[in-house]
């Protein structure tokens, strides 16, 4: 993460270096962001012996650990950079990631059975937050921690010690764009997030949408709110992936005291999942801003 934290906060500047030098140093052609960091995790993971296998946002099929190193007992899920296309016009994106228990026998490569486990399976998940500072917050099933970055001493040290989500909050996080591709049941609920109710002492809601999921889920952890990407009758599934976005943000909102589903009154964390990249609905955020959404 701080590696990738380096290069992201220089992102314009390797771009002009990259432009005038048009390789770096090892002669290599300056890679896109999202592959640079998909490769660094890879690097910095496939030989602590933790692992036995990784998928990641970038790649088709299951990354294997080589056969030079020892093969651990947890498989490893991450999507490396999230939301990257917003870093061009300088918006905080994110890593996230995903830790499940193996289920297959010990000492081999893992395989797909590994991998498709319910959310609630997940043994640590998290995310990296590269904007004005740089966060990591992540949960191991007791309670969800935040750790800032010092960069004059380069560690992240406790700053959100036991973060709890609002029960509730006046703000929803969506792409309003996609209002006429959606249900009625959807459009009704953002129809009545905008009005002044006085009868139920309601207020119309703010809309909080940034376009990047780390950012919006970060801000619905510490204010409070409901962030949705729900399906649409283009993408019937949605655009989130269910196993390295939707599901570790889903454990760290739960964790937190929020809830995630699928936005037809399904736990998020329950989806048995039957492909690396599938996608899903999703609606999380404070349980009393969920519980408007599915009424
Ligand atoms: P839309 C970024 O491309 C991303 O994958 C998520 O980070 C973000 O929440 C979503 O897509 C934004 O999608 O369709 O609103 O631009």
């Amino acid at each position: 993460i701080k590696i990738i934290n380096r290069d992201v906060s220089r992102a314009g500047l390797v771009d002009i270096l990259g432009s005038t030098q048009m390789t770096n140093i090892q002669g290599e052609e300056v890679q896109k962001l999202d592959e640079f960091a998909n490769g660094v995790i890879y690097r910095a993971m496939d030989h602590g012996g933790h692992l036995c296998g990784m998928a990641s946002e970038e790649n088709e099929d299951i990354l294997p650990i080589p056969s030079e190193y020892p093969k651990g007992k947890y498989v490893l899920l991450f999507d490396p950079l999230d939301g990257s296309s917003n870093i061009d016009v300088n918006v905080s994106i994110g890593t996230i990631f995903s830790i499940l228990r193996r289920v297959t026998p010990e000492g081999t490569d893992g395989t797909k059975d590994d991998f498709f486990q319910p959310g609630y399976k997940q043994i640590a998940a998290g995310y990296a937050i590269y904007g004005p500072s740089a966060m990591l917050v992540y949960t191991a099933g007791r309670g969800v921690y935040g750790f800032t970055l010092d960069p004059s001493v380069g560690e992240f040290l406790l700053s959100h010690d036991n973060i709890r989500i609002p029960e509730h909050k006046g703000i929803y996080s969506v792409n309003e764009g996609n209002y006429n591709k959606w249900s009625e049941g959807m459009r009704n609920y953002i129809d009545w997030c905008k009005k002044d109710i006085p009868e139920e002492n309601k207020k119309a809601y703010s809309l909080r949408y940034i376009g990047s999921m780390v950012a919006d889920v970060h801000r619905t952890l510490l204010y409070g709110g409901v962030f949705l990407y729900p399906a649409d009758v283009k993408s019937h599934k949605g655009k989130l992936r269910l196993l390295y976005e939707a599901n570790p943000m889903s454990f760290i909102i739960e964790q937190a005291g929020g809830k995630a589903t699928d936005g037809q009154g399904n736990r998020l964390l329950e989806i048995v999942p039957d492909g690396l990249h599938q996608r899903t609905p999703l609606v999380v955020g404070s349980p009393k801003n969920v519980d408007e959404v599915e009424r």
